[in-house]
C-alpha cells in the first residue's frame, strides 16, 4: 500500500512538473521558482496508509504549490494587459488561460481518482472545489473564444470616450482636447453639470461609444458561458453563479438563494421608493422644464450617474438641511492639498488601527493609483492577488475626492482579505462567498464615513451631532448606499433570464429596460431600440464580473457593521457608531476573513453577527431616523411613493 502510494505521488509530481514547464515558457516569473524542491519535499511524508491523510499531503504538496504558480501565472498577464491594453499583451491572456484550462483539467483527473472518505467535511469542500471545472470543462477552441470576447469587451469599455465636440460623429475623429474618457472626465461631469441638453447627449453618446458596440459579441458570450456551465452540471449560466451562494452542506439550495435574495429586496424597497419619491420631487423643482411626472419614473441623465446606481451627485440641490454640514468632505480634502497616497495611506492606518494587517512593502511599490499618460489602461478599480509572499496590489484611477477616498476603502477591504487568508490552501483563498469579500472594505468605510470620524481625522469642522446633521448624514449615505440596491439586485437578475433564455437576443435591451423602470425607477431619456446594447455600458457585462456580490455585500455590511458595533463597546444609535481603534472589533472580523472559504459562509457569518441568515434588518435600523423624515416631508408635499410607466417613457 505504502509503495503504491509513493508511486502514484511521482507520477502526480511528475505531471504537475511536465505543466509547469510549459507554463513556465510563458511567464519570466516562474524561472524564479525552484520547482525541484517541490519533489523532494514530499518524499519523508509519504508513509500513509489513510487514503484521507494522503490525499491531504497530495493537496499541501503537489497540488497547492502548482496552483500557487499557475494562478500567479494568470493574475501577472491579466494585471499587464489591465494596465497596458494592447493586442500582445491580450495575446498573453489567451495563452496562459489556455494553460491554466489544462492545469484544472489534469489536477481535477488526478483528485477524482481517489476513493476519498467523503466524511471529512473539507476535503469534500475542496473536492468539490477542484474538481469543477468551471470554463475549462470547454473544447480548447472556445475558451480562446470567450476569453477574448470578454477581453475584447472590457478594452471596447476601458478605451471608450464622448466627444464634446458634438459636431463630430466619428469618435475617432474627435481632437484630442475633446475626448473625454468615463474617469474621472464623465464620472465628474455628470455628478457637476446641470446642462440637461448636455447631460442628455452624454449620456447617450457612452452607450453608443460602449454598449452598442458589443450587443453581437455579448449574444455569443451568452452562447459559450452557458455551455461550459451545462458541461458543469447546471442547468445555465446564472445557477452557476449563483452556486457561489448555495450551500449544499447546510441543505442551502439555488431556490433558497433565489427566494431570499427578492426577500430582503423586499424589505428594503419601501425605503428606496420613499427616498425616489423625495428626490423624484427636488429634480422637478430644479428641471421644470424636463417634464417629470409627478408618479413617473425619473430620467436617468438627471441623477448625476452614469447608471443611476448612486445619487451623490444630486446631494447639493437635495439635501435636507443645507444649512447644516453636507458630509461631502471633497471641497475641504481639495482645500488641505490631499495627495493620493495619503488617501491610501489613511485607509491603511484605520486598518491597522484596530489591528488588521499593514500594507506589505510591494503593496506600494507595484499598485497603480493614479491613470498613467500614453497608454490605454482598464481604470474600474480592482485588487489584486498574486498568490504569493503577500503580493498584493492596487489599480485604480484615483481622483481626489470623496467618493474616490470611500472607493479606497472598498478595494482595501479586499486586500485586508487577501492577507488574512494567504495560509490557506489554494482553493479556499477566497471570500466566504463573493458578497463578503465586496463587504469588508465597505463595512469599514461605514465607520469611516460618519461625522464623528471625519472629524477626528481632520476633514470635517463641525461635528457637533444634532439631529439635523444626523439626517443629512444618512441621507447622503443612503443616496449612495440604498440607491444602490436595486441597481445590484437587477444587474443579475437580467442576466439570469439572458442566460436562462426568458430574456430572448431580439429583446436583449428591452428586456434590460423592464428591469430599470420596474426596479430602479428610472427611464431612459431618448429612445432606445433594439441597435443599442445598455446593459454593456457597465464594467461589470463587459468584464463578465457577476454584480449579485454586491447587492448581498451592500445588505450584509450592515450586519457585519452592527456585530463589529456591538463588538467595539459602541452604545447608542448605529448611524453614528464609529470601530476606530476597537482591537476587538478587528479581531472579530479578522477571525472570519482569515477563514477563506473553507467553512459554509453562514457559519462564517455565524462567528460575527450570531445569525447564519442575511437580513436588512441592520440597514433598516441605520436608517430608520432617516425614513421616518422622508415619510413625512412626502407626505406634506402630497407625493405618493412609487411610479406607473406609460408608453412615452420610452
Ligand atoms: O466595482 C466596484 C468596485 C470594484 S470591486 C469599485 N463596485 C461596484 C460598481 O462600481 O459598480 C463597488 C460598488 C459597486
Ligand atoms: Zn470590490
Amino acid at each position: 500500500m505504502v509503495s503504491k502510494l509513493k508511486m502514484d505521488i511521482r507520477i502526480n509530481l511528475g505531471s504537475a512538473w511536465t505543466f509547469l514547464v510549459l507554463v513556465g515558457l510563458c511567464s519570466a516569473r516562474f524561472h524564479q521558482v525552484d520547482i525541484s524542491n517541490l519533489v523532494q519535499d514530499t518524499e519523508p511524508e509519504l508513509n500513509h496508509t489513510d487514503m484521507n491523510t494522503y490525499v491531504k499531503t497530495w493537496l499541501t504538496q503537489v497540488y497547492n504549490p502548482a496552483a500557487q504558480l499557475v494562478t500567479q501565472a494568470d493574475s501577472e498577464t491579466q494585471w499587464d494587459y489591465n494596465v497596458n491594453i494592447t493586442d500582445d499583451n491580450q495575446e498573453a491572456t489567451l495563452l496562459v488561460s489556455a494553460q491554466s484550462a489544462n492545469f484544472t483539467r489534469v489536477m481535477a483527473t488526478q483528485l477524482k481518482k481517489f476513493d476519498l472518505n467523503a466524511s471529512d467535511a473539507t476535503i469534500k469542500r475542496l473536492h468539490k472545489k477542484i474538481t469543477e471545472l468551471g470554463i475549462a470543462a470547454l473544447p480548447d477552441d472556445d475558451i480562446r473564444e470567450i476569453n477574448k470576447i470578454i477581453a475584447d469587451m472590457t478594452a471596447v469599455f476601458s478605451t471608450a470616450g464622448v466627444c464634446m465636440n458634438e459636431a463630430i460623429t466619428d469618435p475617432k475623429a474627435c481632437p484630442k482636447a475633446d475626448f473625454m474618457p468615463l474617469d474621472p472626465n464623465i464620472t465628474n461631469f455628470l455628478r457637476e453639470s446641470r446642462d440637461t441638453r448636455k447631460l442628455r447627449y452624454i449620456w447617450k453618446a457612452w452607450r453608443d461609444a460602449t454598449g452598442a458596440k458589443m450587443r453581437k459579441n455579448f449574444i455569443r458570450y451568452v452562447a459559450i458561458k452557458n455551455k461550459a456551465a451545462k458541461l458543469n452540471g447546471y442547468a445555465d449560466s446564472g445557477v452557476s453563479w449563483r452556486a457561489n451562494y448555495a450551500e449544499p452542506a447546510l441543505n442551502y439550495t439555488d431556490t433558497d438563494v433565489l427566494r431570499d435574495l427578492e426577500g430582503l429586496w423586499q424589505q428594503i424597497r419601501p425605503l428606496y421608493m420613499d427616498l425616489h419619491a423625495y428626490v423624484r420631487r427636488k429634480l422637478m423643482e430644479k428641471y421644470p422644464t424636463e417634464n417629470i411626472r409627478k408618479d413617473g419614473p425619473i430620467p436617468g441623465h438627471l441623477l448625476g450617474n452614469m447608471w443611476g446606481q448612486s445619487w451623490e451627485g444630486v446631494l447639493n440641490f437635495t439635501q435636507l438641511f443645507p444649512d447644516k454640514p453636507k458630509i461631502d468632505v471633497t471641497d475641504e480634502m481639495k482645500r488641505q492639498n490631499y495627495t493620493v497616497d495619503r488617501m491610501f495611506r489613511l485607509s491603511e492606518q484605520f486598518q491597522t488601527n484596530i489591528g488588521l494587517k499593514p500594507m506589505p512593502p510591494v503593496f506600494w511599490n507595484a499598485s497603480m493609483f493614479e491613470r498613467p499618460e500614453g497608454r490605454e489602461v482598464v481604470c474600474h478599480a480592482s485588487a489584486w492577488d498574486f498568490y504569493r509572499n503577500s503580493e498584493v496590489r492596487i489599480k485604480m484611477c484615483t481622483d481626489i475626492n470623496m467618493q474616490d477616498l470611500i472607493t479606497i476603502h472598498h478595494e482595501m477591504g479586499h486586500i485586508q482579505y487577501f492577507l488574512q487568508y494567504e495560509n490557506q490552501l489554494m482553493p479556499f483563498r477566497e471570500g466566504a462567498n463573493s458578497g463578503f469579500h465586496e463587504a469588508v472594505g465597505d463595512t469599514l468605510a461605514l465607520s469611516v464615513s460618519t461625522p464623528r470620524h471625519l472629524a477626528s481625522i481632520g476633514l470635517l469642522k463641525d461635528d457637533k451631532s444634532d439631529p439635523e446633521t444626523d439626517l443629512n448624514f444618512m441621507y447622503s449615505t443612503a443616496l449612495e448606499k440604498i440607491v444602490f440596491l436595486p441597481f445590484g439586485y437587477i444587474m443579475d437578475r437580467y442576466r439570469y433570464d439572458v442566460f436562462s433564455g426568458k430574456i430572448t437576443s431580439d429583446r436583449l435591451n428591452a428586456g434590460w429596460w423592464d428591469y430599470v423602470k420596474k426596479y430602479q425607477g428610472i427611464a431612459p431619456p431618448v429612445e432606445r431600440s433594439e441597435k443599442d446594447f445598455d446593459p454593456g455600458s457597465k464594467y461589470h457585462i463587459a468584464a463578465d464580473v457577476e454584480y449579485m456580490r454586491y447587492f448581498v455585500s451592500f445588505v450584509i455590511q450592515f450586519q457585519l457593521h452592527k456585530a463589529l458595533c456591538n463588538a467595539s463597546g459602541h452604545t447608542g444609535p448605529l448611524y453614528q457608531c464609529d470601530i476606530n481603534g476597537s482591537k476587538a472589533a478587528g479581531k472579530l472580523l479578522g477571525d472570519m476573513l482569515s477563514l477563506g472559504s473553507s467553512q459554509p459562509w453562514p457559519i462564517a457569518f455565524e462567528a460575527v453577527t450570531g445569525t447564519r441568515k442575511m437580513d436588512a434588518g441592520a440597514l433598516l435600523e441605520f436608517f430608520e431616523p432617516l425614513t421616518r423624515h422622508l415619510q413625512a416631508i412626502n407626505a406634506k408635499n402630497g407625493d405618493r411613493p412609487g411610479w406607473t410607466i406609460h408608453k412615452d417613457d420610452f
